[in-house]
């Protein structure tokens, strides 16, 4: 695999560790997505493999959610294709038969908060500096239905609508009130604690397991299966408008600029 992505599986336990480290935040980018997808196939494929757990190398960054500069000043035809590996990331997660579980060690906005919303439980390191949540109204994008329809059926349809409109990053604390994540622990036993957990899951049937979770998440991934281009086509049409293209790059500017 890729240098972006280090899987270690413990043949002992069935238990793989994907650790993303594509510095320095772990933005989602074409290159990634694609990378993740293939680790991931690899791990679906070997039935020893019973439970994922992702997390991350970077300091301080679950992930950034998608790459910005995949989606700012590029063709169509590039759109299509960063489109489609968003896709078939989001369906290859979220239609996982192992047990996933998200180890957030860090911040989570938009995309990444939808990577660890795909998984089967979330662990969360309690530093109030780290956030969660789908943000994309406060860059002047819109969550496309299958992020939307992830979240409420993480949290709820009242507290989902709350939280799009309002491009809501939430605390640790804040998001383990909602629901957002399940547990928090300290920083550096959010590793540990994940693990831990592990075990419990493992301790279920998988064929009961994974027929029950198929059963609760099969509308969902269906929704967007029979509807995938006409979702690349809307998403293309949207990120490429000259308004949208505007709200990026002023989003970008304010990024460096908080930086400085
Ligand atoms: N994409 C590209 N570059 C990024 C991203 C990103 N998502 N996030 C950060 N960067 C860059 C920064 O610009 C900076 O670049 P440089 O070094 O050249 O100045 C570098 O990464 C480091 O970033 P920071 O200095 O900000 O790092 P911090 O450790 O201080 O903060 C954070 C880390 C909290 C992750 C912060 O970087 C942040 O808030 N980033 C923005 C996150 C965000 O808003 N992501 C939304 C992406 S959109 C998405 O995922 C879903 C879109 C759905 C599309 C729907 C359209 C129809």
């Amino acid at each position: 695999t890729s240098q972006k992505i280090k899987v270690d599986f413990d043949q002992s336990t069935g238990v793989a560790v994907m650790r993303m480290q594509s510095p320095p935040v772990n933005s989602l980018s074409l290159e990634f997505l694609t990378d993740v997808c293939i680790a991931l196939e690899k791990l679906e494929m070997d039935k020893s493999c019973r439970g994922l757990i992702v997390t991350s190398s970077q300091p301080k960054v679950f992930s950034a959610g998608l790459n910005i500069l995949d989606m700012y000043g590029k063709s169509p035809e590039h759109c299509v294709e960063f489109w489609k590996a968003v896709q078939e990331m989001w369906l290859k997660f979220y239609g996982s038969n192992m047990i996933t579980i998200a180890a957030v060690n860090g911040s989570s906005p938009a995309g990444g908060c939808l990577l660890s919303m795909t998984c089967d439980y979330r662990i969360m390191a309690d530093n109030p500096r780290y956030s969660i949540g789908l943000n994309e109204t406060q860059l002047g994008i819109v969550a496309p239905f299958w992020f939307k329809d992830t979240m409420i059926n993480t949290v709820g349809h009242r507290t989902t609508e709350m939280a799009l409109q309002l491009g809501l990053l939430y605390s640790p604390a804040e998001a383990l009130k909602i629901g957002l994540v399940d547990q928090l622990v300290p920083e550096d036993q959010v590793l540990t604690t994940a693990t831990e957990t592990m075990t419990k899951w493992l301790a279920i049937p998988d064929h009961a397991r994974q027929l029950t979770k198929s059963m609760m998440r099969k509308p969902t991934i269906d929704k967007l299966t029979s509807n995938r281009e006409a979702d690349v086509n809307n998403f293309v049409k949207f990120i490429t408008k000259d308004s949208i293209q505007k709200s990026l790059g002023m989003y970008l500017e304010m990024l460096k600029r908080r930086k400085a």
